[in-house]
């Protein structure tokens, strides 16, 4: 076998099974392996930004890493912003790298650039160039080690091509690896102390802490010592829905994340960490919680969160409790002929189906995506962990291909869905069953209401053309069409009512544009700071109505 191949099975025997391509010269000897495992699906993607979400989503709903084929430091380059977000959601991704043979660097090629320093950004844990094709199959066991051990993280193996193309490669079996401890012992006591010592306390989820087991343990904790449970803002894959406990997210803005916080003494940590805000605004503190609130940690990223609940939950003599599940409520049809972005989500708080997997790239349009979806059937939620535009579409990819059997919808913004366009032909080729809603509001709407919270004054046309997308609107079923996804436009409600439910019935990608006025403009937009800046001196309980409001 030739490295190549014996990587290749190398992979298949560590449980990979598929791998997002967007190869190159260098990568040829792994492209031709291919055909020698018939256990590797592999999926073409036009962009590495694709090729990287894909790999990202595939992992948060498989529950085990996909692995990428990116071109030296170029291509990796332009897969960077996805797997930025993996590594915040802490998804594992065995990332490969092709690399010129390890005799031709010294020439400098068109080519050759220092892949490492590119990869090190967002594979902190593991970085290694493969020296020999001897040595591969070990380094290529050490990374699938390094991505899948909690927290799970991007891993890096860059791949030379004579390494690639060299004879004696040797395929190595699956590596062990060690399932994660509890909590100990002494931590439980003392978190229990906190919770029993009668101060108002907060448990803040992330991580895995949001699926079921957890999120049961978490519900039962709740109904036995009255402590709130909060999500943390972006969650990598919240479970939710009808049956199960709700919960409520940091919100997004530090002024309502605030209010949030406001009424809390001691905030326990599972799997997350103490919450900051998104950005720095002039005069605006950065670190969420009051100073007389004490942050403590149940269980940290390398330990397993739903395990630590549950002995937290025995502990305080909860784990009989039969914990609150979530109500099964529906929104009606949205009425009134203009279709708007939160019409779209209360639509698809109407029609979700059972089992989704639900994909929120919606920015502004999405407000209201939450609210409207609580009581639905069980789903899960996958949202923007690291805040690089460009997630869903790629992300949509891998979710389909991890749960070919369940329906995927992924709701992007218009500025969101051109960073990684391309997603829609992978779509396309590998017929998966994924319906992309694109909110049309030919606006970086969001960015109008950050203009006016970061305080920039003088906003003149030519700043504010930098937000907008008019001149020419995009044509998002054209686009669509033109890569081979069936796609429908809809401006009123009922034309999307028919629409989503036609792509719900039918197997196969769709894409449904959304024409939508910006869910933030005018009169909304100007009262916003004004409202957000007057939260903390408002009496708690108007302060919290108003939350629910604006961002529920
Ligand atoms: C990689 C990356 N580039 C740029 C940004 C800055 N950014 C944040 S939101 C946004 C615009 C989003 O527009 P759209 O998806 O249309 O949502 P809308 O604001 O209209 O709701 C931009 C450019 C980012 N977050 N990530
Ligand atoms: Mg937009």
């Amino acid at each position: 076998m030739n490295g190549a191949q014996a990587l290749m099975r190398t992979l298949v025997n560590a449980g990979i099974e598929v791998c997002f391509t967007n190869p190159g010269t260098s990568e040829m000897h792994f492209v031709a392996a291919l055909d020698s495992a018939p256990g590797m699906r592999a999926v073409l993607c036009l962009f590495e930004g694709v090729a990287t979400g894909a790999a990202d989503g595939y992992a948060r709903m498989a529950d085990k890493p996909a692995a990428t084929l990116l071109h030296l430091g170029c291509g990796l380059g332009n897969g960077l912003a996805n797997l930025h977000n993996a590594r915040k959601g802490k998804v594992p991704v065995v990332n490969i790298v092709g690399d010129h043979a390890t005799y031709h660097v010294q020439y400098d090629a068109q080519l050759q650039s220092d892949i490492e320093t590119v990869a090190r950004n967002v594979s902190p844990g593991f970085v290694r160039t493969s020296r020999s094709t001897a040595e591969l199959c070990r380094d290529a066991v050490d990374a699938v080690k390094a991505a899948k051990g909690l927290p799970g993280q991007v891993a890096t193996l860059i791949l030379p091509a004579d390494v690639s193309w060299g004879a004696g490669g040797m395929a190595e079996p699956a590596p062990q690896i060690a399932s994660p401890d509890a909590a100990d012992d002494a931590t439980v006591q003392a978190i229990a102390s906190v919770i029993n010592s009668g101060g108002r306390t907060a448990l803040l989820l992330g991580g895995r802490a949001l699926r079921e087991s957890a999120l049961l343990a978490a519900a039962r904790i709740a109904a036995k010592t009255g402590i709130k449970v909060y999500a943390e803002t972006f969650p990598t894959r919240l479970e939710r829905g009808a049956g199960l406990p709700a919960v409520e997210r940091i919100a997004y803005l530090a002024e309502m994340a605030s209010v949030q916080f406001k009424e809390i003494d001691n905030l326990i940590l599972v799997d997350a960490k103490a919450p900051v805000s998104f950005f720095a605004y002039p005069g605006k503190k950065s670190y969420l919680p009051p100073d007389s609130c004490a942050a403590r940690t149940l269980s940290t990223p390398e330990q397993d969160a739903a395990g630590s609940l549950e002995k937290l939950c025995r502990k305080l003599g909860a784990d009989q409790i039969a914990p609150e599940p979530a109500p099964a409520s529906r929104p009606g049809r949205p009425r009134g002929k203009m279709l708007t972005a939160e019409k779209v989500c209360k639509a698809v708080g109407h029609l979700l189906p059972a089992n989704a997997i639900l994909i929120d790239e919606a920015i502004s349009s999405g407000l209201m995506l939450s609210k409207f979806t609580a009581g639905a059937s069980r789903h899960d939620l996958i949202t923007l962990t690291g805040g690089a535009i460009g997630q869903g579409l790629p992300n949509a990819i891998g979710a389909a291909i991890a749960c070919p059997d369940r329906p995927v919808l992924a709701l992007i913004g218009d500025g969101s869905s051109m960073y990684t366009i391309q997603a829609l032909w992978t779509l396309a080729r590998e017929k998966l069953n994924v319906t992309a809603i694109i909110f049309n509001n030919a606006s970086y709407s969001v960015l109008n209401m950050e203009l006016e919270r970061v305080g920039a004054e003088d906003a003149g046309p030519k700043a504010k053309a930098q937000l907008d997308l008019h001149g020419p609107v995009l044509n998002f079923t054209q686009i669509a069409e033109g890569m081979g996804v069936h796609a429908v436009r809809a401006a009123e409600t009922e034309e999307f009512l028919g629409a989503l439910e036609r792509a719900l019935a039918t197997p196969g990608p769709h894409l449904i544009e959304a024409v939508v006025p910006p869910a933030l403009a005018g009169l909304k937009l100007k009262l916003l700071p004004h409202i957000l800046g007057s939260l903390d001196s408002m009496p708690q309980p108007i302060a919290r109505m108003l939350k629910r409001k604006i961002a529920p």
